[in-house]
């Protein structure tokens, strides 16, 4: 009997964490993601340069096959394990190590500047309203503030797990004011707000926004009132399957998010559908912003020709 390649303790614990969003939100995803295969390679003790390919794959794949929608999570394992390469298991350990720590000194690098270029959008006085917790949103916001420019936020509560909770703290401790609201009271306050200042999980070649759900009929409430839709999203939120046709897949979470199970009893019989995020279509997007720039949202194909070309490999598949 051929045996499976053993997946390292930390590969199979980033593995539960993303599964269960106790690690969650798209760069944060990758990060983790790539810290664990570099456990993975640093701990193998495989004994020849295949033996240790397969353990990659194999590490890979568990970590792929955790959550299906924010695409920093296979742009950051293809990126480990394209760079994987030598003739030995100790070449190839280093390889792989190497290629991690790029990979992660890039991500934070990366949102620097992001919010840098993300800063230059928003003005002294200026009100943003935020959806979900997305750490590239934020980092414009803490560049903004870093160079002066008062702003404050309307922060809606995000259902069903309440993630705009994370994104007023972490406001909080940057000093901008909050107004913490219900999702249902977002269109009231549209005519407070400058910008609407979301994260993305995926951007597709068209320029669509994959993001928390909720996102996309903001952003018709957005352009109702003439409020700019901004995106914060490193180039690793693109989704190179896009390019050629691909579809972004949607998550679907489990109903228990939504509903407790005492509440759906006293209901009586019902479906519940809880899907994670929605497609917001380009034209109600302003603009991506980057951190090679900021794009209008039908450009952004771009950058994604230049990143990815046309073929996409899927390296963790045997
Ligand atoms: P950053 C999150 O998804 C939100 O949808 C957020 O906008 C997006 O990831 C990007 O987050 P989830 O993991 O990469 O909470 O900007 O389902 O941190």
């Amino acid at each position: 009997m051929v045996q499976s390649p053993a997946v390292h303790p930390e590969v199979r614990e980033t593995a539960r964490q993303i599964a269960e969003m106790e690690t969650r939100g798209a760069a944060t995803i990758a990060d983790e993601a790539a810290a664990a295969l570099g456990a993975q390679a640093a701990e193998s003790d495989a004994d020849d340069p295949e033996a240790f390919r397969t353990e990659m794959r194999t590490a890979a794949r568990e970590l792929h096959d955790t959550r299906p929608t924010a695409v920093s999570l296979p742009n950051a394992l293809r990126y480990v394990l394209t760079g994987m390469e030598g003739e030995s298991v100790a070449a190839l350990k280093r390889s792989v190590e190497r290629r991690v720590d790029e990979f992660r000194a890039d991500l934070e690098d990366a949102q620097e500047q992001l919010g840098r270029i993300g800063a230059g959008r928003l003005r002294d006085g200026d009100v943003v309203m935020t959806h979900c917790h997305s750490t590239d949103a934020l980092a414009c916001v803490e560049a903004a503030v870093e160079r002066g420019t008062e702003v404050e936020a309307v922060v809606k509560e995000t259902r069903p797990r309440n993630q705009g909770h994370i994104t007023a703290k972490r406001l909080r401790e940057l000093g901008v004011p909050v107004t913490l609201i219900v999702d249902n009271a977002a269109h009231r306050y549209m005519d407070d707000v400058d910008h609407l200042l979301v994260g993305a999980d995926s951007i597709a070649a068209d320029g669509s926004v994959v993001n928390k759900i909720g996102t996309a009929g903001l952003a018709v409430s957005a352009r109702d009132r003439g409020v700019p839709v901004m995106v914060a999203a490193q180039s690793i939120k693109l989704h190179p399957k896009t390019l050629t046709g691909g579809a972004v897949e949607i998550e679907e979470r489990d109903d228990v998010e939504v509903i407790t199970e005492d509440d759906r009893a006293d209901i009586g019989e019902i479906e519940v559908a809880n899907p994670a995020f929605d497609v917001t279509p380009p034209r109600h997007v302003d603009a991506i912003v980057t951190e090679r720039g900021q794009f209008p949202p039908e450009s952004v194909v771009v950058l994604m020709r230049e990143l990815f070309g046309e073929s996409v490999e899927e390296p963790w598949t045997e």
